[in-house]
């Protein structure tokens, strides 16, 4: 049963002179009862377009009953001012101000105890809601925008934003309501398709509107944890023709849950299986001269296809570092590290440092291997990482001593194969050290120093250093 509401005092001033112009005046209500509005069309008693409200006690009111609903709504046709819902059913406050649609909804109201909502388009602090007064975990209140939504029926309450919002970060945004003296938080989930540009965060229970005065959005302009989407092939354990690594020492459950370079990061066995990673890789942010200072060093797994992950699987790579400029280095336990060219901006919009690509301007000369159309680190640096230095690939009197010495140690000649380790020996990563075969790990460390474009007369002792 539909209960439609006196219209008390009901003033309804359509003026017809021009394209949205319909004024609903102090106390009164333009009821749409069981009709679809166009706000491009217009409906039995409204212009299309923007329909004014008298926002000044007593307001007046666009109010929806039955199985009311409208079409049409944009930035040049919407509500300025209050909008009511009568019904039961999730509905959307077709409202906006200053020229802009900027809605908000709610999951039910009533017949009885309706609820209606306003968009104001301005700086709480000027209408006595001071941006600055802020409850516990409370930061960065919008300036630029609040909701008046009123009413007794509990339901839960989404608002929306768009470019001009000011959303930098989807997890640093939240919902928030005066509750007379301050901005308190009001548990809310951000809705899964928004973006910084466009979205929407829904309150995670019930409330009864009238419990804050108003409500607005926080969190504005609070940047994101530093992000880089970022790629790297290890060229000891790339196939050449498929462009894809080998996993072997994950199938062997031979990577190392806690990082090898000693950065207290881990992972699970399921994160390592799920994104076929290949191995763990070191990856820095660099500032000052050619890059010569780590300000920042994270642990990241990389699949078989390059792409690196967080050591919780998830991508983008996560820095403790929000902003900045930053040269970015990818090394390895033991291949030669690889560094961007320049640096690279950390802000809001996610950085993409693809090291397989030859598009990717990398610091130094010859600074990677080149197979085929793809690049990847150069291997064989059996010695292994040196943090605070430069690395390099040299055949005598270094990386082949450093792998005849481990299978000395180890087994007592330079003959002898250890299978099932995870060690710097082990060049194509396959969980074997070997000398000789066709696996052997030798092969990375001569295919590197023989390939290198500066070693034209390919002699055994050129040295391959890393290029930062
Ligand atoms: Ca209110
Ligand atoms: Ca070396
Ligand atoms: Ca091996």
């Amino acid at each position: 049963m539909i209960i439609i509401v006196l219209l008390v005092n009901s003033r309804i001033f359509a003026q017809s002179s021009s394209f949205g112009d319909t004024y609903v005046g102090s106390g009164a209500e333009l009821l749409m009862v069981d009709i679809e509005h166009s706000f491009l069309a217009g409906s039995v008693s409204a212009q299309p377009g923007i329909i004014v409200t008298e926002r000044t006690v007593p307001r007046g009111y666009f109010g929806f009953v039955g199985t009311a609903s409208y079409t049409g709504v944009s930035d040049t046709a919407h509500v300025d001012g209050y909008v009511r819902t009568y019904m039961t059913t999730p509905f959307t406050f077709p409202i906006g101000d200053n020229g802009v649609y900027r809605p908000a909804s709610v999951s039910t109201s009533s017949d009885t105890a309706p609820t209606d909502a306003a968009y104001y388009g301005v700086n709480p602090t000027t209408d006595s809601y001071p941006a600055t007064s802020v409850g516990s975990g409370v930061v960065n209140v919008s300036t630029t925008e609040y909701w008046d939504i009123n009413g007794t029926t509990p339901a839960t309450i989404t608002l929306t934003w768009n470019n001009a919002s000011g959303v930098t970060s989807l997890t640093a945004t939240k919902i928030v309501g005066w509750d007379g003296t301050k901005w308190v938080e009001i548990p809310a989930t951000v809705v899964a398709s928004s973006t910084t540009t466009a979205g929407s965060i829904t309150t995670n229970n019930t409330i009864a509107p009238n419990t804050y005065s108003v409500y607005s959005l926080a969190g504005i302009g609070v940047l994101p944890e530093g992000q880089i989407t970022a790629k790297v092939l290890l060229q000891g354990a790339l196939n050449g023709t498929t462009g894809t690594m080998t996993k072997a020492l994950n199938t062997q459950n031979l990577i190392p849950l806690s990082d090898p370079y000693g950065l207290g990061a881990t992972t699970t066995s399921t994160v390592l299986t799920t994104n076929e990673i290949t191995d763990w890789v070191r990856v820095e942010l660099r500032t000052g001269t050619s890059g010569a200072t780590i300000q920042e060093s994270i642990a990241a797994l990389v699949s078989i296809d390059g792409t690196l992950h967080n050591p919780d699987g998830s991508t983008p790579l996560k820095f403790q570092a929000t902003t900045g400029n930053f040269y970015v280095a990818i090394r390895h336990r033991n291949h030669l590290g690889v560094m961007t060219a320049s640096t690279v901006a950390l802000s809001s919009i996610i950085p993409v440092v693809d090291f397989t690509s030859s598009a990717t301007s990398t610091f130094g000369s010859n600074a990677q291997a080149i197979i085929g159309s793809i690049k990847a680190l150069w291997a064989g640096n059996a010695t292994g990482l040196t943090v605070g230095g430069t690395d390099n690939v040299r055949y005598s009197t270094g990386d082949v001593n450093a792998i005849t010495g481990y299978l000395t140690t180890q087994t007592g000649s330079v003959g002898g194969v250890i299978t099932g380790v995870y060690t710097k020996e082990d060049t194509n990563l396959d969980g074997i050290v070997r000398y000789s075969g066709g696996t052997r790990d030798i092969l990375p460390i001569t295919t590197t120093i023989l390939s290198h474009p500066v070693n034209q007369t390919q002699t055994f002792g050129f040295v391959v250093t890393q290029s930062f």
